[in-house]
């Protein structure tokens, strides 16, 4: 297979797969959006887009890269013959042996190939698509990794915070709060001082993976995308910044965040975000990037991966699933089978379901109660599901049908209110709203066959999988 550490190689591993699919003279007005977002409904190819409708060549858009786990697994060292939560499993056992791969530094790269001085910026040369029919702007940056240095603790951080066009040399970064560039801006900001940045918005695809992921502070993305794709990040010093730019990047920008009071940030949004809504306009929010030097490769290729209405998603399947499985294995829930989320971006979402091997009583509730308040689960949380291990948990109809059937409503039901919410929450009332943050409330449901009387709940009237299957294959159906 091709070596995939930068877009390219991933492209010809993904045209060897026959996963991908190349498309001229598309309009960036709705089209490339429309298209991305069909692509991911039917789990179709990766879409490379090239030759814009009447835009000048030269400027390709990758979109619908990450949407199935055949295309996602070689980019993270997962097979990519596993799916559905055996994906998530390997994924989750992937994550707990986590060994930082340092970065190789290198001087020079294809990055540098063009460049365009300060006084040469124009954004508006890049092809930028409108992706859903309500945004606000042209989103520059979805599929991008934002580079920035802790000013207090010079920890190097790249997190995927989507990006508007503002004007031809300024973009703005919605970093939200509590986001580890957003601590880099707020901590420069309080001193003073403009925080220096690099934005990608075409790279490796491990990297971009490592990006969009929920880690710890002090995880380097770098290294920990090292870590995915099996060898080191080469990267270069960008001259304006000094940051580490991946050498193999296809667009980097670089400039800084001034450090602009609340007060004079500009207008950013609407979005179509992860939940499946246009987040509104905000006024006061989003920090600027006043861009100083634009680098790209010869014919570069920018990734687009806009958040989509759920089930259609950038993602294949609920990875953040696995950081919760792992951290209610760590907080001591035994006989935890999977979890798995059906609203996701990169944390597993509002709607969250765990399947256990029942051990004693009150062990179902236990896992909704840890659920509901561990990391994972807490951020943009909202209904929590524990089924018995014979549901596939991955299945919705499933997951419904044991709602329906095992849920002794007034002993499995119970509402917690005033937890940790995303600023996605759609149905947060407006006077909710505040800008210390928002809590919402948790629905937990236990739809396990109640423990004490499990031994007399009725029996599954369906025969096994494995019988049927063998009955089936003697007579053909
Ligand atoms: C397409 C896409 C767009 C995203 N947009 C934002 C955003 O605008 N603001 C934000 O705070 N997080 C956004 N995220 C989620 C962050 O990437 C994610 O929380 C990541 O962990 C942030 O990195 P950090 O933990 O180093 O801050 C987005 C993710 C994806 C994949
Ligand atoms: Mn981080």
């Amino acid at each position: 297979m091709a070596d995939i550490t930068d877009m390219r190689g991933y492209i010809e591993a993904l045209e060897e797969m026959s996963e991908l699919r190349r498309l001229e003279g598309v309009d960036l007005n709705l089209e490339v959006g429309a298209l991305t977002e069909r692509g991911a409904e039917k789990e179709g190819p990766a879409l490379l887009f090239n030759k814009f409708n009447g835009f000048p060549g030269g400027f390709r858009v990758i979109s619908n890269v990450f949407r199935t786990c055949k295309r996602t697994g070689p980019a993270m060292g997962i097979s990519p013959d596993l799916s559905g939560i055996d994906y998530l499993y390997a994924w989750r056992k992937k994550l707990a042996a986590y060994k930082p791969v340092p970065v190789q530094q290198v001087e020079g790269g294809p990055i540098f190939e063009n460049q365009m001085a300060e006084h040469e910026v124009d954004l508006y040369k890049f092809p930028t698509p409108k992706w859903h029919d309500l945004d606000g702007g042209p989103y520059l940056g979805t599929g991008c990794g934002v580079i920035t240095k802790d000013p207090d603790t010079g920890k190097i951080n790249i997190g995927t915070y989507r990006v508007m066009v503002q004007d031809k040399n300024k973009v703005s970064v919605k970093m939200n709060m509590g986001k580890h560039g957003r601590l880099a801006f707020e901590r420069a900001r309080d001193a003073g001082k403009p925080l220096p940045i690099a934005i990608t918005l075409g790279q490796g695809p491990a990297v971009f993976l490592a990006a969009q992921m929920p880690l710890p502070p002090d995880v380097n993305e770098f290294e920990f995308a090292g870590y995915l794709q099996g060898s080191p990040v080469p990267v270069a010093r960008g001259a304006v910044t000094g940051l580490p730019i991946p050498a193999n990047a296809e667009i980097v920008l670089e400039g800084e965040l001034p450090p602009m009071k609340d007060e004079e940030m500009p207008k950013e949004g609407p979005f179509g975000e992860w939940p499946g809504y246009f987040t509104e306009e905000n006024v006061g929010e989003t920090p600027v990037m006043v861009v100083k030097r634009v680098y790209y490769r010869n014919d570069p290729i920018m990734l687009g991966a806009p958040p989509l209405k759920p089930p259609a998603s950038y993602l294949p399947i609920p990875l953040g699933a696995a950081t919760l499985w792992e951290q209610l294995e760590k907080a001591g829930i035994p006989e935890v089978k999977g979890v798995w989320g059906f609203v996701y971006g990169g944390q597993p979402g509002p709607f969250t379901v765990i399947a256990i091997k029942q051990r004693y009583a009150g062990h179902s509730k236990q896992a909704l109660l840890v659920a509901a308040g561990a990391r994972a689960g807490a951020y943009g949380g909202k209904f929590v599901v524990v089924v018995d291990d014979d549901i596939d948990i991955a299945n919705p109809a499933d997951v419904i049908w044991a709602i329906a059937t095992r849920c002794h409503v007034r002993e499995g039901l119970d509402v917690v209110k005033g937890v940790w919410a995303s600023v996605c929450e759609p149905a947060l009332p407006p006077e909710e709203r505040s800008p210390r943050g928002y809590t919402s409330d948790r629905v937990l449901i236990d739809a396990c066959r109640p423990y004490k009387w499990m031994d007399q709940f009725p029996a599954v009237n369906a025969f096994t999988k494995e019988f049927k299957d063998k009955i089936e294959s003697k007579w053909k159906i």
